[in-house]
């Protein structure tokens, strides 16, 4: 064979066996190609997956976000408007109203009403009628601004400061015999609401004192009665006291005081109508008048039932003029029945507050608060 033949053929074999081989080495590498760019496309795809779950989920958590600067608004909003509605709490004063019960007893016409008129309106004219009906009123007796610390009603969180409000809770009674079962009835109901009352103070040392209290009884006299009793001898003028005081009412109130239905803290004597005793005994003094009266309505059978129902002390004796023509009278009862009226509750309550007592003095050695004059 021609050399160069065998070389061409040589030289083709070679480039023949290269060509194949290029071929298939080729063929491998872009096996290899396709899977790398499929295994990049998958790569492609789970980071754009990742990347749409990413981007919702940063959707997500601005809207979250959006709404908790909402809510933090609102919030804030809420906030402020209770810090200043707490401002206004904080300015508040609160005020706790304590109730002294009175009851006004008495026959007819002994100036009953003519004493709830001088405390409760002596501005009005003075009252003409006798009483039909129990009447209540109350009747302002003493208040003091700054009496203690205490939870505001509507936020406990609140201290605010309260005012005490101390009140007479009078019992004007009709003066007939018939209407006695009323007041027995009113006895035993304020003991009760006294004693309920003391149960729902909450501190402590004002609950004991409450316990202690019980009614004010104010037992008028009409000591115009007695002054005719004197002038004529004629016992038919006392005898609407004699009947009113000798009653069952009065009869079984030391039992009942006694076995705790009724609960009496001061039994207030008023000798009422003074200026018709001063006009019967221009030269006596007005001690002398007043021990003349008490023992006038002693002797009659008038205040048999009533002396003892309490202890002495607690049984002041008061004369009075109530009528409104006599404004230069010099007895000022109204003022001086109040005082005992309201002691109790007054000291009971704020304690350090005794309404002082001008006292005339006592004739016979009688404690000093069982004669009473004020003497203006
Ligand atoms: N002279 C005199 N009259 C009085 C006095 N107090 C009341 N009165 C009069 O006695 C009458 C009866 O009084 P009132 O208060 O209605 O008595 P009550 O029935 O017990 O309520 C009225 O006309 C009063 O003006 C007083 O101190 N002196
Ligand atoms: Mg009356």
């Amino acid at each position: 064979m021609d050399p160069i033949f065998v070389l061409l053929a040589a030289s083709g074999g070679l480039v023949m066996g290269g060509g194949i081989g290029w071929w298939m080495g080729s063929q491998s590498s872009a096996q290899a190609l396709e899977t790398n760019l499929k295994k990049s496309r998958e790569e492609a795809e789970e980071l754009n997956s990742q990347l749409t779950r990413s981007r919702g989920a940063a959707d997500r958590s601005q809207n979250e976000l959006a709404d908790i600067r909402r809510q933090f608004g609102e919030i804030k909003a809420n906030a402020d408007r209770y810090l200043a509605v707490r401002e206004k709490f904080e300015m508040a004063r609160g005020v706790h109203k304590f109730y002294q019960p009175v009851l006004l007893v008495g026959p007819i016409a002994s100036g009953k009403t003519s004493l709830l008129w001088q405390w409760q309106a002596p501005w009005e004219p003075a009252p003409k009628e006798s009483t039909i009906n129990v009447k209540q009123a109350n009747v302002t007796l003493y208040s003091r601004d700054d009496w203690m610390k205490g939870p505001h009603a509507y936020d406990d969180s609140v201290a605010i400061s309260y005012e005490a409000h101390l009140m007479l809770r009078v019992f004007d009674f009709p003066g007939e015999l018939t209407k006695q079962a009323q007041v027995a009835a009113t006895l035993a109901e304020q003991t009760k609401e006294l004693k309920a009352y003391a149960e729902r103070v909450t501190k402590e040392e004002n609950r004991a004192r409450i316990k202690k209290l019980g009614i004010v009884v104010i037992c008028m006299l009409d000591c115009g009665a007695l002054t005719q009793y004197w002038a004529n001898g004629d016992r038919e003028a006392l005898e609407a006291h004699i009947s009113y005081y000798n009653a069952a009412l009065f009869k079984e109130l030391k039992r009942k005081i006694a076995e705790q239905s009724v609960d009496i803290d001061h039994v207030v004597l008023v000798f009422n109508k003074f200026d018709l005793v001063r006009q019967f005994l221009p030269d006596k003094s007005d001690h002398d008048r007043l021990l003349a009266c008490r023992s006038g309505f002693d002797k009659a059978g008038v205040t048999e039932f009533l002396t003892g129902t309490v202890h002495r002390s607690r049984m002041p004796h008061v004369p009075s003029v109530l009528n409104p023509t006599d404004l230069t009278a010099q007895i000022q009862g109204a003022t001086t029945i109040r005082k005992f009226a309201g002691k109790s509750i007054v000291e009971a309550i704020l304690g350090d507050v005794t309404p002082a007592v001008s006292s005339g003095g006592a004739p016979g050695g009688a404690p000093a608060s069982e004669f009473v004059f004020i003497m203006q």
